[in-house]
């Protein structure tokens, strides 16, 4: 079956022209997500870790915990950050802070493997969401002051995982599936919500993250997001013998990427109706899209009456201008030495493809600007999100030409600067299309492009993400770093892949037939969907597979047991799905005819090939590409905690079932939101 999207895609000339007469307006605003000021590009420095707040452990907290656990208290607030010298005023934030001081993206956390973590989050956040809210889709109208706190790729007990049902609010009102007190902090005020992260995990780069029923997206975007690094023995006898720089060495930089569009000087005119639905916003705020634009989105799928909802869900949102650790457009310097970079991909939507390439020259602008064609060091990949890979692999070479990071999804690398000239100026480049893979120009900002029409040395600008300065080496030469030619991690691997050749379905592990979906929403809206490979209503529609996140469960799965899950993309998107509680091998992917497909096995086109040879190995967040199948395989193992996890009340409540309650979603937060999630039970 083609999607209604791809058919959408192939007759877009003839339905703007059907929708020109009712939404003149709308399409008028195709340039509607620009409304940065311009930024003078690469004039602040990078914040490091350090200058971004690392969280300090309590000592002597009132509260209850194991011997052997460090405990923090973190609050949430509302706070304002500087995020660029130029930008009138600093902008209003939501984040993680303690003792009165936030920064963005602050709260940092390192935490050895088998040392557990406790965490009391005091949700001090105002009333006033700094976003627009759409109050028309699930959740968003259970109070704008409300957090949910998930540790991304953590292996923690369900009641510590965040799920969108454990929200909090500051007057002590919760989610369905908010137990957390009552079993790990009796005495905890309203506002309080105590977490448990045991940590008995390999080293990897998590995060946490808020994760709130129906305000996901906004809160993220607003800053509620901060970096929790693992390390291990493992990691440690990498630095001592292989001389890695370590989790907190200099020479190891975090790189966390999020594309932002700030409120313009002039936004009574780039965008008449913000002043009126967001009246305490200034310019330098956050600005996120809140009309659905027909001319930038599929048309509305049957015409509402009256004036479109406003503020209403977009299907994805894409800044104009890069973020990294917080800071627009930072400028970082290195010496000529190797150097360990671990990167995130923090986007709601845009997928990165980051590479090194020589800037155009050394005076501004053209030191602002990259020399596409003029390559600069090359990535050796360790590791992604779910720690060290099975063997290091080279990107940026003939057989994997890109780093390619879908939200979500994070890379551990090793970059050379010893042989790059004294006093060279690379940019750290990225042209992925978006969406992804099919794009449209008017997502990508950078100086040729005559859709966006932005100029050189200055914001919006999307394809530049950091400038990197290369200084002489100043002392020592470093040990040089010696990369085994295998890795053999803590947590061992389900199966061995070997790169370039699909892995088999394991004998004896079920397949599970799952679908992502598109559709659209009582309002016209496109909307995404999971679901399994059986219609949800049979005689009415055989290619109807999208199922809502509050709709009855269906993977439901014993502990301890073993599947393969084969998921068929049926959108034209590529989707990051992201697993909560598990982590994954990615065996193989194979193209399917979608003609042909109305649940059971697709049928196939070709043989299936295999993952990317930095996909191999444990992940967590997972590309899956339109018009193929992915298949991964996954284990279902429940983490040992030393105090009793109930069953959850929420699961027991509205279907009856005793289980331990995680989800599985697609990571482009919108789709996420609208509503491309499903509860993952292991009982
Ligand atoms: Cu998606």
């Amino acid at each position: 079956m083609i999607t209604r999207r791809e058919f959408i895609k192939l007759s877009a000339a003839s339905a703007a022209a059907l929708y020109a007469s009712t939404y003149g307006r709308y399409l008028l605003d195709v340039f509607a997500f620009s409304q940065s000021d311009q930024l003078k590009k690469f004039i602040q420095p990078l914040r490091k870790v350090g200058d971004i707040p690392v969280a300090i452990p309590d000592i002597g907290y009132r509260g209850w915990w194991q011997p052997g656990v460090t405990h923090y208290t973190i609050d949430i607030g509302d706070f304002t950050d500087q995020l660029h010298p130029d930008l009138p005023n600093p902008t209003r934030l939501r984040g993680f802070g303690q003792n009165g001081i936030f920064k963005h993206l602050g709260g940092i956390i390192a935490a050895k493997r088998g040392e557990p973590v406790q965490i009391t989050f005091r949700n001090k956040l105002s009333g006033t969401h700094p976003l627009p809210i759409d109050r028309t889709i699930d959740g968003a109208d259970l109070g704008d002051n409300r957090v949910d706190v998930h540790l991304h790729g953590g292996y923690v007990p369900w009641i510590s995982d965040g799920g969108p049902h454990a929200w909090w609010s500051p007057d002590g009102t919760h989610g369905p599936s908010f137990i957390n007190n009552s079993v790990l902090n009796k005495s905890a005020a309203k506002d309080e919500a105590e977490f448990y992260y045991p940590n008995n995990q390999g080293a990897r780069l998590v995060w946490y993250h808020d994760h709130v029923f129906g305000l996901t997206r906004l809160n993220a975007y607003a800053g509620i997001a901060s970096g929790y690094v693992i390390y291990d023995d493992y990691e440690l006898s990498l630095v001592a013998n292989n001389n890695l720089p370590g989790p907190l060495d200099p020479r190891t930089v975090y790189l966390v990427f999020q594309d932002k569009i700030f409120v313009s000087q002039n936004i009574a005119v780039t965008d008449p109706t913000w002043p009126t639905i967001m009246p305490n916003s200034r310019p330098g705020d956050l600005w996120y899209a809140h009309v659905y634009d027909t001319a930038r989105y599929d048309p509305l799928d049957s015409a509402p009456a009256g004036p479109p909802l406003d503020p209403s869900v977009v299907p994805e949102f894409f800044g104009d201008t890069m973020l990294v650790n917080g800071t627009v457009y930072p400028v970082l310097e290195v010496e000529q030495r190797q150097y360990r970079f671990r990167l995130l991909n923090a986007c709601q939507a845009r997928f990165l493809n980051p590479r090194l390439v020589y800037a155009q020259g050394s005076t501004f602008p053209a030191n602002t600007e990259p020399k596409p064609t003029a390559s600069g060091p090359a990535f050796i990949q360790i590791g992604t999100e779910g720690g060290f890979l099975p063997a290091p692999a080279m990107v940026n070479g003939p057989k994997q030409p890109f780093l390619l990071l879908a939200p979500a999804e994070r890379a551990d690398v090793i970059v050379d600067f010893r042989d790059v000239p004294e006093g060279s100026t690379l940019i750290l480049y990225n042209d992925a299309p978006a969406p992804f893979p099919m794009g449209d120009a008017r997502n990508d900002y950078y100086p040729n492009n005559p859709k966006t029409a932005t100029i050189p040395g200055y914001g919006p600008n999307t394809r530049t993400l950091l400038q990197i300065k290369v200084k002489a080496r100043s002392g020592a030469a470093d040990p040089p770093i010696t990369l085994p030619a295998t890795f053999t991690p803590t947590d061992p691997f389900l199966v061995t892949q070997t790169p370039g050749v699909p892995t088999p379905v394991p004998n004896g592990v079920p397949i599970r037939y799952l679908t992502l979906n598109e559709d659209s929403d009582e309002h016209g809206r496109l909307i995404q969907f999971l679901g399994t490979d059986q219609p949800v209503n049979p005689g009415d529609d055989p290619f109807d597979f999208g199922r809502g996140y509050i709709d009855s469960v269906t993977e439901m799965i014993p502990a301890g047991s073993t599947e393969v899950w084969e998921i068929i993309n049926l959108t034209g998107d590529t989707h990051p799905i992201h697993f909560h509680l598990v982590n994954v091998q990615v065996l193989s992917r194979q193209a399917f005819f979608a003609s042909r497909y109305a649940g059971g096995q697709p049928g196939y086109k070709g043989s299936a090939f295999a993952p990317d040879q930095n996909e191999l190995g444990w992940k967590e967040t997972v590309r899956m590409n339109p018009g193929e199948v992915t298949r991964v395989l996954m284990k279902f193992d429940l983490p040992v905690v030393p105090f009793t996890v109930p069953a959850s009340p929420r699961l027991q409540n509205q279907y009856g079932i005793n289980g331990a309650e995680y989800v599985w979603h697609c990571h482009i937060l919108e789709h996420e939101e609208h509503d491309m999630m499903r509860a993952l039970v292991v009982f």
